[in-house]
């Protein structure tokens, strides 16, 4: 062999190392979301992986499947999924959460917050999401952070909605078991169904209505092409959270779950930020779209309020009335 010839082997043979350490170093984790890749939630859990990759100098990579692809467009499951290690993460909503844990209903309760200060009361660090953080770990979930969906707005295809009675008799689709009550409160006949199989069931009547945050989602999944009436409503908050397996992070040293922990906050920060702009512009971009928004009055907002009520009780009393007081107190506090 010429030199030339060993010189080369030798090289091919240290980077063929090189790269083959790398390869068994870098860990890609798989995220699962149940939205479009247009949404606030695709672009948060994007932003995690872009600043996880870097900080972790390309060791930890993120792929992340929109619409639950990974749990067979079940978003209910995907929960499950993360519980049990299917799954390394998961962007999803509270709602979606209720069949394996009902106390995660507290954030949703009908009117139990009227504006992001409140919320923002009860997501901080220290504040009573922190309890439900400890049950989601009792479950085998880590929360790494809290993002937001939003306040759910209501619409329709049938009638501008301003008053309880507007809501008889529509059928209006449902992501969970309390949205169910909520309805039926209201005298409406819900359906629950997928997010993925929604704008189609509306395009095709199958229901006439349904509900859902503006920045977060209604905007970009295009829910002003298939509906006409939108009633800010501000009924149910719904958080998002990033959240980790269990297994998956006991495998970590400590460093690296503080990295993983400061890297989900900032991620989840930028995901409220765009869902907040998303929403503030987001009604007059609806009413150029072609929509017809309806913002209620106060006197209003306290008529759907007392109407929601008896779905409020039922479901207070299945989370528990301490938790519940607790979120009530962080409100007040802001107040
Ligand atoms: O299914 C919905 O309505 C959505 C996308 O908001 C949730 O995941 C709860």
């Amino acid at each position: 062999m010429s030199f030339m010839k060993l010189g080369r082997f030798a090289l091919a043979t240290a980077l063929a190392t090189t790269i083959g350490l790398a390869a068994a170093a870098a860990e890609t984790l798989r995220l699962s979301h149940n939205t479009g890749d247009g949404t606030t939630w695709h672009k948060g859990a994007e932003k995690f992986g872009e600043l996880l990759a870097e900080r972790s100098g390309g060791a930890m990579q993120v792929r992340v499947f929109p619409n639950a692809q990974l749990a067979g467009g079940d978003q209910m499951r995907q929960a499950d999924m993360v519980g049990r290690g299917a799954l390394d993460l998961v962007v999803t909503s509270a709602i979606n959460v209720t069949p394996l844990v009902p106390e995660m209903a507290v954030f949703s309760l009908p009117y139990l917050y009227a504006n992001y200060d409140q919320v923002d009361a009860t997501t901080a660090e220290g504040g009573p999401a922190g309890r439900l953080a400890e049950i989601l770990e009792e479950k085998g979930i880590m929360v790494l952070a809290w993002g937001e969906n939003g306040f759910r707005e209501v619409t329709n295809n049938v009638r501008p909605i301003t008053s309880p009675e507007d809501m008889r008799g529509l059928n209006m689709r449902v992501a969970g078991p309390m949205y169910i009550d909520v309805m039926n409160a209201l005298g409406a006949n819900p359906q629950q169904m997928q997010w993925t199989e929604t704008m189609t069931a509306l395009q095709q009547g199958v229901v006439d209505g349904q509900e859902n945050p503006i920045g977060a989602v209604i905007i970009p999944q295009q829910v002003f092409e298939v509906q006409k009436y939108l009633t800010t409503w501000h009924y149910s908050y719904d958080p998002i959270f990033l959240g980790i397996s269990k297994a998956k992070w006991d495998s970590y040293d400590a460093e690296t779950q503080q990295m993983l922990r400061e890297t989900a906050a900032e991620a989840m920060d930028y995901q409220r930020q765009i869902t907040r702009e998303g929403t503030a512009t987001g009604i007059d971009f609806l009413r150029e779209r072609g929509m017809e928004v309806h913002e209620p009055t106060e006197e209003e907002l306290a008529a759907f309020r007392a109407a929601t009520q008896p779905a409020f009780d039922q479901w207070a009393e299945r989370v528990g009335s301490d938790l519940v007081q607790s979120f009530q107190d962080a409100i007040a506090s802001v107040n």
